[in-house]
């Protein structure tokens, strides 16, 4: 059994689509453990960014992920973090493919829908950042 982060993003939560995504990985067989809404502030974007702060994009990343409210989510099951960022799709949306939230209902890389942990140390570290 493992455990990970999920995050609806600002651009999600605005359009509506928080049903749609805890539906489709309800479906999958993963089961819903913790839920929260929240704004992200500054310094918690800066936290759970940690390795983007020095990019290039990362200005216009806090800005996005900053501007309303995200649905944080704990999500377990077998194989839960790459289970869920399959079902999620490519980071950028126009090569994720379709079937996946980000290929059904993303078109750019910012507002790219939803996060997903990428291994056991961030899930755990995420997790932590968002639920104690
Ligand atoms: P997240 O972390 O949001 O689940 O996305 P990924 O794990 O799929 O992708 P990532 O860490 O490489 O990127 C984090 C976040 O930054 C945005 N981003 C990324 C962006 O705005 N411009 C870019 O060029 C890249 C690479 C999108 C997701």
């Amino acid at each position: 059994m493992e455990h990970t982060f999920i995050m609806v993003k600002p651009d999600g939560v605005r359009r509506g689509l928080v049903g749609e995504v805890i539906s489709r990985f309800e479906r999958k067989g993963l089961t819903l453990e913790k839920i929260r809404k929240l704004t992200i502030d500054e310094a918690l974007a800066r936290r759970h960014y940690a390795e983007h702060v020095e990019k290039g994009f990362f200005p216009d990343l806090l800005a996005f992920i900053t501007s309303g409210p995200v649905v944080a989510m704990q999500w377990s099951g077998q194989d839960a973090i790459s289970v869920a960022r399959t079902l999620m799709g490519a980071t950028d949306p126009k090569k994720a493919a379709p079937g996946t939230i980000r290929g059904d209902f993303g078109l750019a890389v910012t507002e790219n829908l939803v996060h997903g942990s990428d291994g056991p140390e961030s899930a755990a570290r995420e997790l932590a950042l968002f639920f104690g």
